[in-house]
């Protein structure tokens, strides 16, 4: 793309409106803008990290077996009636009248719906275990949304739901998600960290959230520091027992304020980290809770009718992108990791109309693209400070300089927006150089 042509509403001064740094760089940056209260415009900056991130996670819920679907956003409401939550839900849940006075409502969450398709196309124990998944908008008419996209009244979830014939099989079922998740923060760049988080009406300890440290979090998290330490997994064969691996994670003392024992505070001593947390994903098991009141039934392997057992898991596929600049900026601006970036290459001509820097840069431009690398090249008639400065604040991973001092010699100059490191470069270098490390990142998955 050519920033020329690029609508990105760049922002100098700092909204007054923005209390934590990534919505202020996301305003800045050109990424979002308010439509009204927690419900937000996402513009092409904004929409190419949300389009990235929302690829890798359903490229890691299709690896480990889930299918993906898409649910109408608009639901009836005779379903939440069935399962009980209508009257239990309250003012968080925006109800709807339709032209024949029949209760709807925007979705806040999808277990009824889920259930029903379930109820009405799963006849037999045969097709299970089934884990079906959307990305989707959800609505929740939150009393505080604040924080930009980070507490949206609309936003943007990846919720996925398993159906199991016994308990065993339904641990199964959650511990591949778990490990998913692990995987799916990684890609990104972020340590998310599995805390135990309330399980709700059924009890047990299946119930995770998972939780990015940063100082604007919003909830107040507890966990051991080896947490830092703990190993992704790289490769993973989704059908062999995950249990051990789960419990690496699990094993350690990790818990939101809700379920946080004071006394293993004082137990840790500095090995325990008090931080706070960005809740990216949170994940139940709930066993019959819906399958039971809403009739679903599928015929077991001696014919008998057997309810099954359901888990639920979430992420915040937009609440992510506050997320990442939250735990990815400097004071020049956004530092995305490569997998998620809108543009891989941040291109800046610091001659433009010269004739050797112009053919350059287009030379350059058409290599990137052809080569799989997007890039945003800066071909627009402004001083090199300024376009330095837009470019860290847009926060593209890499940058090439072309201009006519290096081209002399023969050279443009690449950096790396992360360290602010520099390297004189040949033309074919720079080339090899970024095709070698977008390579290595697609080989690597996890981790990358
Ligand atoms: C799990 C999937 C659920 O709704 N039902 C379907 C379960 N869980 S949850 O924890 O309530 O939400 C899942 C994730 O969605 C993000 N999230 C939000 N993001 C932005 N603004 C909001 N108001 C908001 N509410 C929830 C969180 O990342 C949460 O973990």
């Amino acid at each position: 793309m050519r920033l020329s042509r690029a609508f990105i509403p760049t922002l100098k001064e700092t909204p007054s409106e923005a209390q934590i740094v990534s919505h202020r760089l996301m305003l800045r940056a050109g990424l979002v803008r308010q439509h009204t209260a927690g419900i937000y415009n996402w513009l092409p900056m904004g929409a190419r990290v949300l389009k990235n991130i929302e690829q890798i996670v359903r490229e890691e819920q299709n690896d480990a077996g889930a299918q993906e679907i898409i649910m109408p956003t608009i639901q009836s409401g005779e379903l939440w009636k069935e399962s009980g939550r209508y009257d239990d839900y309250g003012p968080e849940m925006l109800r709807i009248k339709d032209r024949h006075d029949r209760d709807m409502l925007y979705g806040p969450t999808h277990e009824e719906v889920v259930t029903d398709i379930f109820r009405n196309n799963v006849l037999s124990y045969k097709d299970l275990p089934m884990n079906l998944y959307q990305i989707h908008w959800k609505f929740r008419d939150e009393v505080r949304p604040r924080f930009g996209v980070m507490r949206g009244r609309e936003f943007l979830m990846k919720d996925a739901y398993s159906f199991d014939l016994t308990f065993e099989a339904a641990k199964h079922s959650y511990n591949q998600m778990f490990v998913a998740y692990l995987r799916t923060f990684a890609r990104m760049g972020l340590k998310a960290i599995p805390m135990k988080a309330d399980p709700g009406p059924i009890g047990g300890d299946m119930s995770h959230e998972f939780i990015v440290l940063a100082e604007t979090g919003e909830s107040a998290v507890y966990c051991h520091s080896a947490f830092l330490e703990k190993p992704i997994p790289l490769v993973v064969d989704y059908n062999s027992d995950l249990q051990e691996f789960v419990d690496i994670w699990t094993r350690d003392y990790a818990a939101t304020d809700e379920e946080h024992d004071q006394a293993i505070s004082k137990e840790l001593g500095d090995k325990m980290i008090e931080a706070r947390g960005i809740e990216v994903g949170h994940i139940f098991y709930f066993g019959q809770k819906y399958s039971d009141p809403m009739g679903a039934k599928v015929a077991g392997p001696d014919g008998e009718m057997v309810t099954p057992y359901m888990g639920s898991y979430g992420i915040g596929v937009s609440r992510l992108v506050g997320a990442i600049v939250e735990a990815c900026h400097d004071d020049y601006g956004i530092i995305w990791p490569d997998t998620v970036a809108p543009y891989r290459v941040g291109l800046i001509n610091l001659k433009v109309g010269a004739e050797e820097t112009d053919k350059v840069c287009d030379k350059l431009y058409k290599d990137f693209s052809e080569g799989g690398l997007s890039a945003l090249y800066d071909d627009r008639n402004e001083r090199a400070g300024v376009k330095f400065s837009n470019m860290d604040l847009l926060g593209m991973p890499w940058q090439v300089i072309v201009g006519p001092k290096g081209l002399k010699n023969g050279t443009v100059e690449l950096k790396r927006r992360a360290t602010g490191e520099r390297q004189e470069l040949s033309l074919e270098s720079v080339m090899s150089k970024l095709t070698a490390h977008h390579n290595a990142e697609k080989q690597s998955g996890a981790g990358g």
